[in-house]
């Protein structure tokens, strides 16, 4: 059952709070991606659900336009009919128009919005509703709302993408052996899963070295090798040049490079280019940095039951040298779990561990 957020006195009726629990479903049928998961459920004066709209990934309209274009398409008059929403409706004109001025063309006088939109440019449609006149409450199904964008709210808070941190070893970790061979360390279970984050994330990223060194191609594929319907950004980050036979630039889709050695920086150059999640997928040297920055907000492991003895390491030093000043991490079960086998692989996801 949907409770509203500490707090808040407003009451929500059955019909509401039933909606709204329809509103979060709606939403988790849009893709994961640069925007977050939205769903909206419009209910008349009598409490009856009237139409339902999810938002589809960046550049479709989104929940509430879906939901009213719905509506007017099968001439549905809303006016007077309440609105329910997972997030707070937009203020501003983006890839589409401002849903703050659907909602009041289309006459919904209420409007129940679940947690505030904490993208600048985005935020303040509860004020500009008000202002016209609309009735708005919000926090209904808050903690949900949350949940269901969590990395997305993470990175805007941040203003830098979710970074996923990626590595595939074996026991004693390493990443590839002393001749440099790496290919296969990871099952194929492991392989199939790290594809399947690949396709719901925005970019995936990796070092100049290992585009010189692996060649690989950074796609998002299916057990059969054909691509994945969604692609993520390949990025590539630092100052030295990448051939134009580098295989990550011969699929469709899109490949930058990104001229900096710093891991800060080529977050601020990714975010501003829309991405919100990224991967990053090695070799040692970024994913080294990566954590020594402390720029990683999730780690998934694959573990293979093998060991070279010798080879590269996966990490090539954080600058500890005394155990007092060790990384901790703990397990992280959500997602999937804490610690899962993938044919003979572990998988291991974990979070940094909270000051
Ligand atoms: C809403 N309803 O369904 C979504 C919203 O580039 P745009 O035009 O798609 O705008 C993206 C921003 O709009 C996004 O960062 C977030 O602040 C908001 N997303 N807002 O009213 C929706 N997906
Ligand atoms: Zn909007």
């Amino acid at each position: 059952k949907l409770q509203p957020a500490a707090g808040v006195v407003t009451a929500f009726s059955a019909d509401e709070t039933r909606a709204m629990e329809d509103a979060l479903q709606a939403a988790l049928q849009g893709p994961r991606g640069a925007n977050p998961l939205v769903g909206a459920v419009v209910v008349g004066p009598d409490g009856r659900r009237l139409v339902t709209g999810h938002h589809r990934g960046a550049g479709t309209p989104h929940a509430e336009a879906d939901a009213i274009t719905q509506a007017a398409a099968v001439g549905l008059d809303l006016a007077g009919c309440t609105m329910m929403v997972t997030l707070e409706p937009c203020n501003h004109v983006g890839r589409t128009g401002p849903c703050t001025e659907a909602i009041i063309a289309a006459g919904i006088t209420d409007v129940v919005y679940a947690v505030d939109d904490p993208h600048d440019p985005a935020a303040g449609g509860a004020a500009t509703l008000r202002a016209a006149g609309v009735r708005v409450r919000s926090g209904l199904g808050a903690d949900e709302a949350l949940d269901l964008n969590r990395r997305w709210f993470e990175a805007v808070a941040a203003r830098r993408p979710f970074v996923t941190l990626h590595i595939a070893q074996t026991l004693d970790a390493r990443i590839a052996a002393e001749d440099g061979t790496s290919q296969w360390i990871s099952s194929p279970e492991s392989l199939a899963d790290n594809h399947g984050i690949r396709s719901r994330i925005d970019a995936i990223l990796v070092g100049t070295q290992t585009v010189l060194v692996d060649n690989p191609r950074l796609t998002a594929r299916d057990a059969s090798g054909d691509p994945a319907p969604k692609q993520p950004v390949r990025a590539v980050m630092g100052i030295r040049g990448i051939p134009d036979s580098a295989a990550i630039l011969g699929d469709d889709g899109l490949a930058v490079h990104l001229p900096t050695r710093d891991p800060q920086e080529a977050l601020s150059m990714l975010y501003k280019t829309g991405i919100r999640h990224v991967m990053v997928e090695g070799g040692s040297r970024i994913l080294s940095a990566f954590l020594s920055a402390g720029l990683v907000d999730e780690l998934i492991v694959y573990l293979a039951p093998t060991l070279l003895g010798s080879g590269t390491p996966a990490l090539n030093g954080l600058g500890i040298t005394s155990l007092p000043d060790a990384q901790h991490w703990e397990w992280d079960a959500s997602d999937g779990g804490a610690v899962r086998t993938l044919g003979r692989d572990l998988r291991l996801h974990l979070r940094p561990q909270r000051k």
